[in-house]
């Protein structure tokens, strides 16, 4: 475990990296102590930097790598968690620009929100079933702070799963008899077809990675809040993003959702 003073080092680091938009070097390499639980540690100080500097709070939360596709173009293979941030929420119309990103992409995801408490430690897919009030199409701006988007698990935790931005659709659809399974999905940039997938590729089933979520938060005291909103992580690899460009994505019976980047 790595101590407080290097914990608030490398969180300070990570905040500065991002609002100058200047990339770091991974930080295992420098503290091999590093591990992934002080990298929550970590995760947990820059969030609270963010927060009290940007006048902003917590809005949910964010999994990553929870796709083979994703673990695969990251050569990291195990699911990590995030924090969102109201400030990183975009809505449907606003154009977003890529000035505030270091490289930035693009990712489909299907986005959760609940009626209740999610609480570990041996949350279900069926309680997390019960719990989830709707679904929606969602796409998220991921960045990195790592020089070439490279990284090992704890410094992706570190750098809050690079997250950046987010949308989600304005459709919220109830979960009633859709199997989620089987809802497919088509990504297009710039009206052409990227990929087309459905949402099984998120751990067999993105309640799956929901209570992956509620019982790896629950091993550090927290838990998924009533209303808050989570993104279950990317059905596929991440888009790289040019300023001018608009993708959209839309799933069977969820909607779509779609954004046009300067
Ligand atoms: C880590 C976070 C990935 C997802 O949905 O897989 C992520 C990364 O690949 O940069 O948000």
């Amino acid at each position: 475990m790595l101590g407080t003073d290097d914990i608030n080092q490398i969180a300070v680091e990570l905040y500065e990296s991002e609002r100058q938009k200047n990339p770091v070097n991974n930080f295992v390499d420098k503290y091999p102590q590093l591990d992934e639980a002080s990298a929550y540690k970590v995760q947990e100080k820059l969030i609270e930097i963010k927060s009290s500097r940007e006048n902003t709070k917590r809005v949910g939360h964010k999994l990553g790598l929870t796709s083979k596709a994703k673990q695969n173009m990251m050569g990291v293979h195990e699911p990590s968690y995030g924090v969102l941030l109201e400030s990183m929420q975009k809505y449907e119309g606003d154009p977003i620009s890529l000035s505030g990103s270091i490289h930035a992409k693009i990712e489909p995801e299907i986005a959760f929100i609940f009626n209740k408490e999610i609480k570990g430690p041996a949350v279900t897919v069926a309680e997390v079933m019960e719990a989830t009030s709707y679904v929606m199409p969602a796409l998220e701006i991921i960045d990195s702070r790592f020089h070439g988007f490279s990284f090992t698990l704890p410094d992706a935790v570190s750098d809050n799963s690079s997250s950046s931005l987010f949308m989600i659709g304005e459709r919220f659809q109830r979960l009633d008899d859709l199997d989620l399974r089987l809802t497919g999905m088509v990504l297009k940039k710039n009206g052409e077809i990227m990929s087309t997938a459905t949402a099984a590729n998120v751990m067999g089933h993105p309640a799956r990675a929901i209570s992956w979520l509620a019982n790896k938060l629950y091993k550090v005291g927290q838990s998924i809040q009533t209303g808050e909103i989570v993104l279950s992580g990317s059905i596929l690899a991440a888009e790289t993003i040019e300023p001018g460009d608009h993708f959209s994505v839309s799933f069977d019976r969820l909607g779509s959702v779609e954004i046009t980047f300067t």
